[in-house]
């Protein structure tokens, strides 16, 4: 079934007005926009399939070149937050500098057996899937709690040495986030609460050199390891700069983020087996044989990435073409391999400011409320694609991992065929239709700023645009206010956010490129405005950014004055694997 498209658009592109909503504080009223704004409720299992993680023996696909083996070995050397990713709802970051990097050393030895590997997490969460699909819901009552570490610079200086330190070749790496803040597009105005002088960690005076990310099912356990990790830490020396609590949101929201909208959808699928029998993946192939994109997709929309981008020596994504792996890079101290640098970014959301502009960005071009933020996003708050559903939200693709990731923007998007799932009633959803004038899903759109999948950009073809995919981590913090019918002024006025964490092989090429590159710009990857989510002007002091609104009427340039996302803290890692700690930090 072919989706209805939105009303045909006139003078597609060319701005016909330019709207400027004013300056907008954070209000009781302005918060209104965000209690009566509707998020779906995640669905019951019953009817969705849950998949197994187990190997699909016949998975192996004649033509596609053979993938590196992790083997017992290689898993259990590799932070398993990297991959496969913790995926907990309770995570707590403890932020450190070394007072004495002796007595640090005694600290990283004690840890070393707490540090999760990919093993460890890769076998729970099989545990987890095959017991969930048993259930048919959620909630299992299996807990786990698990531990990584990762290193700035400045730490691998103190606790290696400044050779090793200088060997690693990412510039941003070397040089830490507060000094690449600017570069960013962060706030430069020492007067600006995003300003670096003024982050709770990770400004230019309070860098930290080892954060440590734990994170479990259950609170009272997170809260004990936590007390207990602080106080060997103590006892080492190390100063806690800056602790952090990040909390999947309660009840209808699990899964959302703070503007209301479903995250954590869209990963890259790393290629890999965990072992030489057929079909054992790393990551799970579900396109049945008959699917030529099977080559390049481990499920509908999720694209087959090179591990290299994300392990350091590994192979790499080539640029050429999506199925074939350039050599590993080498511009690192020997023993970094198998580890991956990590952005850690604490990124404040204002979420009246946010729903006061859907409001009036709604009202003066004449899109309702919910589409218009939908817009801004490039999903419905379920998660569902816009593209798939140009009409409305329905929760249920929003919640079908088979179907909520599966389109593409320039072309009309093919159905998948897919390898019989059990309990699996298969996409019926209207596939997406060619946006190619994204008069849908708009250029600006988050999702399609970060990936624009299909879509050639200035670098040149799409493969390209896999080498700057990202591992995302993140986690909400702060209480929520979205759907809150009678928040005070103290729950308005609460810190809120997400504690944006991502691993890959280049933070210049990868995080860095998709926040300054693309959503820093109102014309790249394509024409068309700022990403109003991430999108920052840095530029000669403005912090002023537009879209390009495509409506029935025609395209209105709306510019965007409030900042709703706004950088409190972070830094640059390095996470390496467990044998570098061991043999390298902690010697
Ligand atoms: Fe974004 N949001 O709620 O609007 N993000 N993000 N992000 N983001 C995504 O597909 C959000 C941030 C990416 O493959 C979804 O998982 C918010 C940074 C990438 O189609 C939603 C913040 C960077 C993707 C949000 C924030 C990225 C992605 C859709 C900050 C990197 C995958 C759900 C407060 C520079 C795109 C999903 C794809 C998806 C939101 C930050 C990158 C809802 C609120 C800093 C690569």
């Amino acid at each position: 079934m072919r989706s209805k498209r939105y009303a045909p658009l006139k003078n597609v592109g060319q701005p016909i007005e330019e709207i400027d909503l004013g300056p907008q504080k954070a209000s009781r009223a302005a918060a209104r926009g965000a209690a009566e704004f509707k998020f779906a409720p995640e669905q019951s299992l019953k009817g969705i399939h849950v998949p197994i993680l187990t190997p699909l023996v016949d998975a192996d696909v004649p033509g596609s070149p053979p993938e590196p083996v992790f083997d017992s070995a290689a898993q259990s050397d590799i932070q398993g937050n990297v991959i496969p990713g913790f995926n907990k709802d309770h995570q707590h970051f403890l932020f450190f500098r070394i007072r004495n990097p002796k007595r640090a050393k005694l600290f990283l030895r004690d840890i070393l057996p707490r540090i999760s590997t990919m093993e460890e997490v890769i076998a729970f969460r099989r545990l987890y899937r095959s017991k969930r699909f048993l259930l048919g819901r959620h909630n299992t009552y299996l807990c786990s709690t698990w531990v990584n570490i990762a290193f700035s610079r400045r730490a691998i200086e103190l606790l290696a040495n400044k050779t090793d330190a200088d060997a690693f070749g990412d510039r941003s790496f070397q040089l830490g986030l507060a000094q690449r803040a600017s570069y960013l597009g962060d706030p430069t105005s020492p007067a600006h609460r995003g300003s670096p002088r003024k982050w709770r960690v990770g400004g230019p005076k309070n860098e930290a050199a080892i954060v440590l990310i734990l994170a479990s099912d259950h609170v009272g356990v997170l809260d004990d390891l936590a007390a207990l990790l602080k106080l060997r830490a103590g006892d080492a020396a190390l100063d806690l700069i800056f602790e952090q609590r990040g909390d999947t949101l309660p009840g209808d929201l699990r899964g959302h983020e703070h503007f209301g909208f479903k995250d954590g959808i869209s990963q890259p699928g790393v290629r890999g087996k965990l072992s030489a029998a057929p079909g054992d993946y790393l990551t799970p192939r579900y396109l049945a044989a008959g699917d030529d994109r099977r080559l390049y997709l481990a499920k509908p929309g999720q694209q087959l990435v090179w591990p290299g981008q994300f392990l350091l020596g590994e192979q790499r994504q080539s640029t050429e073409d999506q199925l074939n792996a350039i050599a590993a890079g080498s511009n690192f101290p020997k023993w970094a391999a198998r580890g991956s640098y990590l952005v850690v970014r604490r990124l404040q959301q204002d979420v009246p400011a946010f729903y006061s502009f859907v409001a009036r960005g709604a009202a003066r071009t004449g899109i309702a409320r919910d589409r218009f933020a939908a817009m801004l996003v490039g999903r419905w708050p379920s998660g569902a694609p816009i593209l798939r559903l140009p009409g409305g939200d329905n929760p249920a693709l929003g919640d079908d991992d088979f179907a909520n990731n599966h389109f593409i923007f320039d072309d009309d998007t093919r159905p998948s065929s897919l390898r019989p799932i059990p309990g699996y009633p298969g996409d019926t959803y209207p596939q997406a239709a060619a946006d190619f004038l994204a008069q849908v899903c708009p250029h600006f759109a988050h999702i399609r700023k970060v990936h624009p999948r299909d879509t050639a950009t200035e670098m040149g073809k799409p493969a390209d645009t896999f080498t700057r995919m990202i591992l995302r981590r993140g986690i909400p913090y702060g209480p929520p206010l979205i759907g809150v019918k009678k928040p005070t002024g103290k729950l308005i006025g609460a810190d809120r956010g997400l504690m944006f964490l991502c691993y890959g092989a280049s933070i210049e090429d990868q995080f860095e490129f998709l926040q300054r590159r693309w959503s820093n710009s109102g014309s790249q990857p394509n024409l068309g405005g700022f990403d109003p989510i991430i999108g920052q002007n840095g530029r000669r002091g403005s912090r002023i950014r537009f879209i390009d609104c495509p409506t029935p009427a025609g395209t209105f340039r709306i510019k965007m004055q409030d900042e709703w996302v706004t950088p409190t803290g972070g830094g640059y890692f390095f996470a390496p694997s467990i044998s570098a700690i061991r043999d390298v930090l902690a010697a």
